[in-house]
């Protein structure tokens, strides 16, 4: 009878034990990337530089702790703009360069997203083509930022840049996109 009791015990240990641990890793898993589908941060994009440009930045979290960017604007000027994040979350000023240089937290040099080797910066997003209605938009999709871990590669606290003319990829340090029409800081 008491070796019963012991066995049972032992396997209601195991059992809690086990039960614990596979709510820390989700718990874990939660806080670093939150639920897959729930916006994990957000960006307010604001005219700078005289534009009348307005958008939104939005980070979904996926699966296996991919984040998914979709930025939308409207009533921007028609053509090739570059968008990237900039270091500091700071859009106080008129000309946006409050926000600093690019986010660039892997000490790369400037370059086109997805480029060989990621010789790109971790905020090159690429260009937006605008149509003549004002509208664009992008969507991109990565596994190297966090949104909210803390971590070197966590995109809270930076801030989205949109310029007045396409990015080149090529010239250092910022691809020669042209002034600051939108910024928006990114925050959960
Ligand atoms: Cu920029
Ligand atoms: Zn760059």
């Amino acid at each position: 009878m008491r070796r019963l009791f012991a066995d049972r015990l032992v396997f209601a240990t195991a059992a809690i034990v086990i039960l614990m641990s596979a709510l820390f890793a989700f718990l874990r898993a939660r806080s670093a990337h939150g639920y897959e589908g729930q916006t994990v941060a957000t960006a307010n994009i604001e005219p700078r530089s005289g534009s009348k440009l307005e958008g939104k930045a939005t980070f979904t979290a996926g699966a296996g702790g991919a984040i998914t960017l979709r930025i939308e604007l409207s009533d921007a000027p028609p053509g090739e703009l570059a968008v990237h994040i900039h270091d500091k979350g700071d859009c106080s000023s008129p000309d946006g360069k409050s926000a600093g240089e690019h986010w660039n937290p892997t000490h790369s040099e400037h370059g086109k997203w997805g480029a060989a080797g990621n010789r790109h910066h971790l905020g090159d997003l690429g260009n937006i083509r605008v149509g003549l209605d004002g509208k664009g938009s992008l969507t991109l999709d990565t596994t190297r930022w966090t949104a909210g871990a803390g971590g070197k590669n966590d995109v809270i606290g930076h801030s989205i840049v949109v310029h007045a003319g396409p990015d080149d990829f090529k010239t250092q340090p910022s691809g020669n996109s042209g002034s600051r029409i939108g910024c928006g800081v990114i925050t959960r």
